[in-house]
């Protein structure tokens, strides 16, 4: 690939009035990046007063990165409440202020605005009804709702009386949703009965009830009421949230919290094995969360923000709840799909709430691309300053129409690169700081500090024009801190493979000018539709079905989704392929699952390729999978190269 179309020539400086706008702009920017990384202390110190804090610390950083030794903390001995910062501060300043835009999946029910008032009332009650379920500090609990501002009220419940929350997504089976729950042994799983999308509704009580059945006998069930559909019920297990609001009091104490209390769990994919529970604490993921939120974003009192996640994603916990809230932001929240009723939703939304900030994912924006722009310039997005875009590197065919489409080319794109495990943006253009480039990364973030390694020898590459493996040196106050119940993972996974580093499990290019593009996952990792996947969760999903002796699945490239999963099957020896059969596994694997791991391609493998010490060798099957028969590199060292050949023979239409 050659770098020459990438470097300044092709950058998009910022306008002026852009700049003259924006909290940081090229000068403050160099001037605080270089604060924070000669003295982290101070700037942290000095960042954190953003937030209020019940007793002030006397640390910023404690930090060992060393394998074996892992041990991260940030503010330790400073204590806060999150909901009490979210919510309760702004309550003299801004009580009437909107907090939160709720937008239903249908456009024809009427938006809810939520205000800051408003909201403490159900958060407060919220916190008294989780207390009366038996709820107490350290507790988890397990959220398991539609994107409906009950969502929010349970999350900062939770923070407001230091139970710890783990959200599983929406879309997730019962399968994938009982896992969750024994993996944090909740007490608790807030539902509703279904959860609308699409025009489609999932019955997410009848899930949470197959869920349970292999849950312990003590898991209660709070069930809140969306759309009023017909639940089963059992009496001294489930309870109904609308009627426990009515009685609630409407006050609830926030519980004074250590900085390093944990604040939530989200359970995210890796190489290997079984989704992990990453571990974010209070203190210093609510000042990183807000800090980045303001300044990415360029948000100013006033604005109106959306994000279009889903609160089951890392992105929806900072990004829609936790650092809008801290900074007093109208936040809006959507339970709909873009595409529904039509590719006119997001644009039909962002006119009618008069959107400023605009953030959503690379596969959204190919999937309203292909279908024209009149959906887009039927609406009035004038008040659109920011657009953002995350989970996945953005394709600049796609950068463009949202630039020029959607952004009349005066909103700057802020592409913002970071994971579950960062707990906010890591690398980002600053709107009035930096040029864009398409599908660039560009900077990191105050207090980060990118390596590119060479994958071999883990040693550090310095100069500009290089490609390898991206670490972090150092730690900032977002970082996660452990894998819940698994330190040992943390560290392995983290913190083994490039000694003194954080592995990102991203591959990285810095270009001829210090700019900074992420080339994609150099792990086992896929990434379908901006949602994390580790090949071996659909691995294993795909052998426990009864037909299917041996698979091996891999990511291949998709036009709408990014990546696509391509999964090669060996059946026992007594089955035949058929189509059904296919359909079957499909289906099956959505049950394991759920619906966003359901297989694009299923090709029949009579056999894998393996060396001869019986590793599957994934980087063949990729290049089949890709349509790239010319490369397969070395075959020698397989254990029979036949297979090769037949798979190549064979490999799937689609
Ligand atoms: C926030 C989120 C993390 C992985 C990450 C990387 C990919 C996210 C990106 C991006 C290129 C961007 N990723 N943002 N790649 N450009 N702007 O997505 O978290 O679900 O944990 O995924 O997503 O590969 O390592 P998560």
């Amino acid at each position: 690939m050659t770098t020459a179309t990438k470097t300044e020539a092709a950058a998009y400086a910022p306008s002026q009035d852009v700049i003259s706008r924006a909290h940081v702009d090229a000068a403050a920017y160099d001037e605080m990046y270089a604060a924070s990384i000669n003295d982290p202390e101070g700037f942290w110190a000095e960042q954190a007063k953003r937030i209020d804090w019940i007793k002030p610390f006397s640390q910023v950083k404690d930090v060992s990165y060393e394998f074996g030794n892992v041990n991260i903390n940030w503010f330790a001995d400073g204590t806060l409440n999150v909901a009490a910062n979210c919510v309760d501060r702004h309550l003299a300043s801004r009580g009437d202020q909107t907090a939160i835009i709720w937008e239903a999946d249908d456009p024809t029910e009427k938006p809810k605005h939520i205000s800051y008032k408003e909201l403490h009332g159900h958060v407060c009650r919220m916190a008294n009804i989780l207390e009366t379920l038996g709820v107490r500090k350290g507790d988890r609990v397990v959220i398991y709702l539609p994107m409906i501002p009950e969502a929010a009220y349970a999350m900062l419940a939770c923070a407001r009386i230091g139970a710890i929350h783990s959200i599983v997504f929406a879309g997730f089976s019962p399968d994938a949703l009982s896992a969750r729950v024994n993996g944090c042994d909740a007490k608790v799983i807030i539902t509703a009965d279904e959860a609308p999308r699409g025009g489609r509704k999932t019955p997410l009580k009848s899930n949470a009830d197959a869920a349970l059945l292999h849950c312990k006998d003590t898991v209660k069930c709070l069930v809140v009421k969306r759309t009023g559909g017909q639940t089963t019920w059992i009496d001294g297990r489930d309870f109904d949230y609308n009627e426990m609001a009515l009685e609630a009091d409407d006050y609830s104490k926030p519980i004074e919290m250590n900085a390093e209390d944990p604040l939530f769990i989200l359970y995210t994919s890796g190489s290997t094995g079984q989704p992990k529970g990453v571990v974010h604490t209070t203190g210093g993921y609510l000042t990183y969360a807000a800090l980045t939120h303001e300044i990415t974003f360029d948000y100013h009192d006033g604005d109106i923000y959306w994000c279009t996640a889903d609160v089951g994603w890392v992105t929806g916990h900072s990004y829609i709840v936790y650092g809008p809230l801290a900074n007093g932001a109208t936040t809006l929240m959507f339970e709909g799909v873009p595409t529904y009723p039509d590719a006119g939703r997001f644009w039909e939304v962002c006119a009618k709430h008069k959107v400023n900030q605009f953030y959503t994912a690379p596969t959204a924006i190919r999937a309203l691309m292909g279908q024209g722009t009149e959906f887009v310039e039927k609406h009035d997005l004038s008040d659109l300053r920011i657009l953002g875009t995350v989970g996945e590197p953005i394709n600049p065919e796609a950068w463009n129409w949202y630039n020029d489409v959607v952004g009349k080319g005066k909103c700057p794109i802020v592409d913002t690169w970071w994971q579950t495990e960062t707990g906010g943006h890591l690398m980002t253009p600053l709107p009035g700081a930096h040029a864009l480039k398409p599908g660039a990364a560009m900077k990191p973030f105050f207090g980060v500090q990118p390596v590119v390694l060479d994958p071999q020898s883990g040693e550090e590459i310095t100069g500009n024009g290089v490609e390898g493996v991206l670490c972090i040196k150092d730690s900032w106050p977002g970082q996660m801190r452990t894998v819940w119940g698994d330190h040992e993972r943390f560290e392995k996974t983290y913190f083994s493979d490039y000694k003194g580093y954080y592995f990102t499990g991203d591959g990285c290019r810095r270009d001829e000018d210090g700019d900074y593009w992420i080339t994609g996952r150099v792990d086992d990792v896929i990434n379908v539709s901006g949602h994390r996947m580790g090949t071996a969760e659909v691995e294993s999903a795909l052998v426990a079905h009864a037909a299917v002796a041996e698979a091996a699945v891999v990511g291949y490239p998709h036009e709408i989704k990014g990546q696509g999963i391509y999964c090669y099957v060996t059946l026992m020896n007594d089955r035949e392929p058929s189509e059904e059969l296919r359909k079957d596994l499909r289906q099956w694997v959505r049950t394991e699952i759920g619906p966003i791991a359901s297989p694009d391609v299923i090709q029949w493998a009579p056999g894998l390729p393996k060396t001869r010490s019986g590793k599957i060798m994934r980087r063949i099957l990729r290049k089949i999978a890709e349509n790239d028969f010319g490369s397969l590199g070395d075959t020698s060292t397989l254990a029979d190269p036949s297979v090769v050949d037949d798979l190549i023979q064979n490999r799937a239409a689609s």
